[in-house]
């Protein structure tokens, strides 16, 4: 009996330890277009939260091409390197500290993400926030309506348009009731509080504005509304402060540029530089600075790379509006097209700054398809970009729509897009494209206040990133995106060399301490 009883226990044991240690896999569905991952009610693939290693041991982390997603292995370091290449980490060589990484609480993510039974949403917001996701802490919140939302709207739409000066008519709507603010609460409990929340307005009323249009060509705030437009920003913090949900940054206006293209229907304010600076400096500095919110952190431009380095310099050239702006955001659209020599001289030119990273989504252009499942391709400029943008000082990384339906929306304007996960709300389930595993290699592995370090030397090619973790520990990715595969050598003088063989189209993330 005893011995029964012993040997039941070891067994119950066993699986006890490995219940906890093993990781769901992915549940691949291999699809013409590429590989997914699929969730439903009662599976979807996980990480095991990363636990410090003892001292010479390295943990390393690869996705492919051909279906691995963050497989995980754990070895030691050679005493010597034997890769075909070798880079070094110095980390008495310091670059900028990171504030983190993420994506955005759209409507559409909200309406994607309820369309799902109770259980399979539960694993979706989970696969982002929880440490047995992506561990998501930096997260983008419009400020009312998007293209992103089933209808255009602020909040403080009036009868026949009629001025509010004083925002007598101002309130948060249903979309702030059912939508956004129980998902933020949701992800916020999952990453034990640890989200830093970005507000960014889209369009002001229609009443403030030149063209009484949220969108539009030339779609600006009328001067004399100035004053009344930084108030209702001010009362949206304040709204949503009621509701518990406080915010650590705010943008200037999501793609003022927006307004100078013909035939724009995405909700806007557009604004000329020399605007946009009299309004940071005369009206929402002081209003942001004078409340409650002084110490919120204020970016200024939010918009496209070719706007630096001359729009933020253009702006600091003002004392008060240099004194109001702790940064500036700027999206990924048309960095494929640009590079980033942009964002370089950005970095250099404007250092005493930082910029993030606070928008991006695949499947925007005309000519491809919105959605394509499965698309190793989009994994690939994402991670590429994050990459690239980590190795120009840019110090956060923001996803757009968390998720979205087959279709790539909704979006009431028709610019249905690309997103990480795609909702099959008939079938009750969800997919993670590469592009999913593309941030997790990043957000999971490099937490808010780790410091980029320098990892000297190049392969051609091979794009590398390391950095110094809060917890003293390295995490270094690398991103080959050749058919074949290579040996590389990372070599850590403190402590030996980590040997990896790089598989063909691969992301890979090492950690050690
Ligand atoms: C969910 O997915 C798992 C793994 O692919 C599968 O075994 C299971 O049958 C699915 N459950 C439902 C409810 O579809
Ligand atoms: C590491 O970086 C420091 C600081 O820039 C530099 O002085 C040192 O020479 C570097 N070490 C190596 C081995 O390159
Ligand atoms: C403000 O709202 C009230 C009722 O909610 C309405 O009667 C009034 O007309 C609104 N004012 C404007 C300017 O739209
Ligand atoms: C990044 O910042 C460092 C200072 O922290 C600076 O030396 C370096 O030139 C910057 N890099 C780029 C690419 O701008
Ligand atoms: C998702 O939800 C929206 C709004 O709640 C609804 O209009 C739509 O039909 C739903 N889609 C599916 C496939 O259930
Ligand atoms: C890498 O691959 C080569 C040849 O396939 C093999 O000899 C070597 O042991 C591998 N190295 C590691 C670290 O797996
Ligand atoms: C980005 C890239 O192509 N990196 C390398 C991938 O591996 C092959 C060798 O196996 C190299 O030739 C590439 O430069």
């Amino acid at each position: 009996m005893f011995l029964k009883n012993l040997i039941l226990g070891l067994l119950i044991c066993a699986v006890f330890s490995s219940a906890t240690e093993a990781a769901n896999t992915c549940a691949k569905r291999e699809l013409s277009t590429g590989i997914v991952c699929v969730c439903n009610s009662t599976y979807c693939d996980t990480v095991d939260p990363l636990k410090q290693l003892r001292k010479g041991l390295y943990v390393a982390y690869e996705t492919n091409k051909e279906g691995l997603r963050l497989e995980k292995s754990v070895a030691e370091y050679d005493i010597r390197s034997n890769g075909d290449y070798e880079l070094v980490v110095n980390d008495s060589k310091t670059y900028q500290t990171i504030h983190g990484f993420g994506g955005s609480f759209t409507d559409s993510f909200a309406i994607n993400y309820l369309n799902l039974s109770r259980t399979t949403r539960e694993k979706l917001i989970r696969s982002y926030f929880s440490d047995e996701g992506s561990e998501y802490n930096l997260c983008r919140v419009p400020i009312a309506g998007t293209d992103f939302s089933t209808h255009g709207y602020t909040y403080d739409d009036t009868e026949n348009d009629d001025e509010d000066v004083g925002l007598s008519n101002f309130s948060l709507k249903d979309e702030d009731y059912t939508y956004k603010i129980p998902l933020v609460k949701v992800a916020q409990n999952l990453a034990k509080n640890n989200i830093k929340l970005l507000a960014s307005p889209w369009s002001a009323p229609k009443w403030m504005k030149t063209r009484k249009q949220y969108a539009g060509m030339f779609s600006f705030v009328k001067s004399e509304y100035y004053q009344a437009w930084a108030d209702y920003i001010l009362r949206f913090l304040r709204e949503y402060k009621e509701q518990d949900i406080e915010f650590w940054g705010l943008t200037t206006g999501n793609e003022p540029s927006l307004a100078f293209f013909i035939g724009n229907r995405i909700p806007t304010n557009g604004w000329l530089p020399n605007n946009l600076r009299k309004w940071i400096g005369e009206n929402l500095g002081p209003t942001i600075r004078n409340s409650e919110f002084s110490k919120i952190k204020l970016l200024g431009i939010d918009d496209q790379n070719f706007f630096y380095p001359w729009y933020p310099k253009y702006l600091l050239n003002d004392e008060k509006v240099a004194e109001y702006l702790d940064g500036f955001s700027v999206h990924w659209y048309w960095n494929i097209i640009f590079g980033r020599s942009f964002l370089k001289r950005a970095s250099e030119e404007i250092s005493n700054k930082f910029v993030i990273s606070s928008e991006a989504c695949s499947g925007s252009y005309l000519v491809t398809p919105h959605v394509i499942l499965g698309s190793w391709i989009r994994g690939l400029l994402y991670a590429i970009d994050i990459i690239e943008d980590l190795n120009r000082n840019v110090t956060g990384w923001i996803d757009w729509n968390m998720a979205l339906d087959t279709t790539g929306g909704p979006t009431y304007i028709g610019n249905n897009v690309d997103s990480p996960i795609i909702v099959n709300a008939e079938q009750d389930e969800f997919y993670k494209n590469p592009m999913y595993y593309s941030i997790i290699h990043f957000s999971k592995f490099i937490p808010p206040g780790s410091v980029r370090i320098e990892l000297a030397g190049s392969v051609s090619g091979l794009y590398s990133v390391a950095f110094r973790r809060p917890d003293k520990g390295t995490t270094i990715v690398l991103i080959n995106r050749s058919n074949n595969q290579i040996a590389v050598s990372v070599k850590d003088p403190s402590r030996g060399s980590i040997n990896l063989n790089i598989t063909a189209k691969s992301f890979t993330t090492v950690v050690y301490w």
